[in-house]
């Protein structure tokens, strides 16, 4: 297949998403080449739990909608007992959990990069929270034998494969596995409701409070690892490449960078990773601060004379905790400390609240949130070459983006 029957094949399905997710709008990159969905309105914002009908999707081949009694994740490497995990095993044999998670692209807010960068275009619209309900990694690793000491990783490939002639390579990712203990699930379940076919069904993993590129969807190998996928026995599994996604894609670089690959890395804080000397180009794990806007939506118009206006939005820190939110009325000038509200869940984002009195006029509202390691949301992005300790470093991919400006509102008080 070429590129353009590709695209033609993304306008599809994204329309057929779109059927069913009324609350979504198509987002594309700039070649027109992957066409996925996001939030379509602020208001999405003003709430904790996001309804399917306006969660994103993202991925990058063709959606799979195989028959649960068909499917079986293969689970091997380090383990004393390899299988074929059947999906009925996977939901009947293991303790059921439900995780409250918010997911969002790396890709989140790459289209207020100046200049622009390639692939999809996402503004405010790929992050989402939903409850997932499924089967702890944890349990399925114990009852294998496998080796689970601090140093040893999880990978799980995905069972899509690029539908263009000439590319190779397999969705995988590699997850650390003290994370994946603690609280990685199989997820076969979304909001109460079976997986639909665009968010993995039958099952998908589920790493809560990373970025969404870690979620691995239609799962269908499991293997335990002393590294991450690294070196020619991922580069070239029977000719197909699994290293994409973990060692090239979804990496923090500057322009022109080809990020050198690694076995392991001793620091998945993504924050961390960008302040350390340790690490070349971070690997998007855990998410950076970042807070969002819900109500007014951006162009309102509103008015005071019944008394405060609601500033309301949503603020997350990866599986790190929220510890401030603050708005501003005048563009980043002047912070006040808004109310934070609603489910506190280690790996979802709180609700804030900020209640405002102003006189008419026209203002820029800003949120800025604060995490329990004191790591505040920058006000802007870089530029290419600029070396700014208080913006977010422009980067090739776009990625992990957590500017606070760039999501400003305006709005209007009559
Ligand atoms: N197998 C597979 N899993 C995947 C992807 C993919 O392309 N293939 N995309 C990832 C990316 S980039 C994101 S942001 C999340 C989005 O999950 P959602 O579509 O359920 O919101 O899925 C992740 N899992
Ligand atoms: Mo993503």
């Amino acid at each position: 297949m070429s590129n353009m029957e590709r695209s033609e094949n993304r306008h599809r399905e994204t329309d057929d998403i779109l059927a069913r997710k009324p609350g979504t709008e198509a987002v594309t990159d700039l070649a027109d080449r992957y066409r996925v969905v996001g939030a379509a309105d602020r208001g999405t914002y003003a709430n904790w739990l996001t309804p399917l009908e306006e969660h994103y999707v993202c991925h990058r081949n063709e959606t799979l909608d195989p028959a649960a009694e068909d499917w079986t994740v293969e689970l091997g490497g380090a383990v004393e007992r390899d299988a074929d995990l059947e999906m009925a095993a996977i939901r009947e044999e293991y303790p059921t959990v439900a995780v409250a998670h918010t997911m969002e692209c790396a890709g989140n807010g790459r289209g207020y990069f100046e200049p622009e960068t390639g692939s999809v275009q996402w503004e405010y619209g790929a992050v989402s929270t939903a409850f997932w309900t499924g089967t702890p990694l944890r349990s399925i690793l114990a009852d294998h034998g496998a080796a689970t000491d601090d140093d040893m990783w999880l990978t799980a490939v995905g069972g899509d494969r690029p539908e263009v002639d000439g590319e190779n390579d397999r969705f995988a990712r590699s997850i650390p596995m003290g994370k994946v203990l603690e609280d990685c699930i199989l997820a076969y379940e979304v909001n109460g409701e079976p997986l639909p076919p665009e968010h993995g069904h039958p099952v998908r993993l589920l790493v809560p409070g990373w970025y969404g590129v870690n979620s691995v969807k239609w799962v269908t190998e499991l293997r335990v690892t002393e590294t991450m996928v690294h070196g020619e026995e991922w580069t070239d599994r029977d000719g197909e490449d699994y290293t994409q996604w973990q060692q090239s894609s979804y990496r923090i670089h500057p322009e022109g960078v080809d990020p050198e690959s690694n076995a392991t890395v001793s620091t998945f804080d993504t924050w961390d990773q960008l302040e350390s000397a340790g690490i070349d180009h971070p690997y998007t794990f855990d998410q950076n601060v970042k807070s969002t806007i819900g109500a007014p939506e951006d162009g309102a118009t509103v008015s005071s004379e019944d008394g405060p206006i609601a500033v309301v939005g949503v603020a997350w820190a990866g599986d790190d905790a929220v510890t401030s939110v603050e708005v501003s009325t005048d563009g980043g000038e002047d912070w006040a400390e808004a109310e934070r509200f609603g489910p506190d869940y280690d790996c979802a984002w709180r609700l804030f609240r900020y209640d405002w009195e102003p006189a008419p006029g026209s203002y820029t509202l800003v949120s800025r949130a604060t995490d329990e390691r004191g790591r505040r949301q920058p006000v802007r992005i870089a530029g290419p070459t600029e070396d700014a300790d208080d913006a977010y470093p422009w980067n090739e991919g776009g990625y992990a983006e957590n500017a606070c400006l760039p999501h400003a509102v305006a709005v209007t008080v009559e």
